[in-house]
């Protein structure tokens, strides 16, 4: 997958190249190329800034050095355009993985009170928001997305951490998890874990999930009850007929 930066903060960008997302750039599974928009700016200080029409506090970003850029690093329109604000869709697990799906991406990360609305009219595809929250600037919400995203392409995760497990875990939260020692302070591991009985196993982590789900999300909670029923309707079928598959 390649992805396109376009910041007035390119180093920021330098944090992407720890941990897993950093071996995926160094593999090459995945391109990460940030682009300065200040490179672009027309204006003899490199200005990328001005004073909002209408007064007001704070500054807006300039169409010209954005438009400038966007159309230098993507002048065919090949990448779908995405611009880190607010006003965006709120970004969830969904949308994660339809983005994942494309192959060529382009960020614009914007600054100061924001940008020149002309320039999303004219080359934005769409905004997107990370949360109910405002930062200094579209470079956190870009890479918190690039992170997410980035999970889902080919190579990135290891075939031990792969996302597969989690599609049947979409919707809910996920379940308790402990590793060695088997008791630390005194505290013990649920037995079930330790009985080698793989099923069972499933089982406890599909209840955990349910029941956290239940307790601390019940509006997520009720988005999968239909799901949940037909498992539990599944089960029964099952028992009735002996253990039998079907
Ligand atoms: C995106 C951008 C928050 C988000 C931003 C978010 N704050 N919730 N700030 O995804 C324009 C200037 C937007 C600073 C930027």
């Amino acid at each position: 997958m390649k992805i396109k930066v376009a910041t007035l903060f390119p180093e920021s960008f330098d944090c992407m190249h720890v941990g897993i997302i950093g071996r995926a750039i160094e593999k090459g599974i995945l391109e990460l190329e940030c682009v300065n928009i200040r490179d672009y700016s027309k204006d003899k200080h490199r200005k990328t800034d001005d004073a909002p029409f209408g007064g007001g506090a704070g500054m807006v970003m300039t169409v010209q050095p954005l438009h400038d850029c966007v159309n230098a690093i993507d002048p065919d329109r090949e990448y779908r355009r995405i611009y880190m604000s607010p006003r965006g869709a709120t970004l969830c697990q969904q949308k994660v993985v339809e983005l994942s799906k494309a192959d060529k991406l382009l960020f614009v990360c914007g600054s100061y009170e924001g940008v020149d609305e002309r320039f999303i009219e004219l080359d934005i595809d769409e905004e997107l928001s990370i949360g109910d929250y405002v930062l200094t600037g579209g470079e956190l919400p870009c890479m918190v997305t690039v992170n997410a995203i980035a999970r889902y392409v080919d190579g990135v995760l290891g075939s031990e951490q792969s996302v597969e497990e989690e599609s049947f875990s979409q919707g809910l939260l996920e379940y308790p998890q402990y590793t060695r020692p088997a008791v630390f302070e005194g505290l013990g591991v649920p037995e079930v874990l330790l009985s080698g009985d793989h099923a069972k196993v499933a089982a406890w982590r599909r209840e955990k999930q349910l029941e956290i789900t239940r307790e601390r999300r019940p509006d997520m909670y009720e988005k999968i009850r239909p799901l949940i029923e037909a498992e539990a309707a599944k089960r029964a079928k099952r028992r009735k007929n002996g253990g039998k598959k079907g």
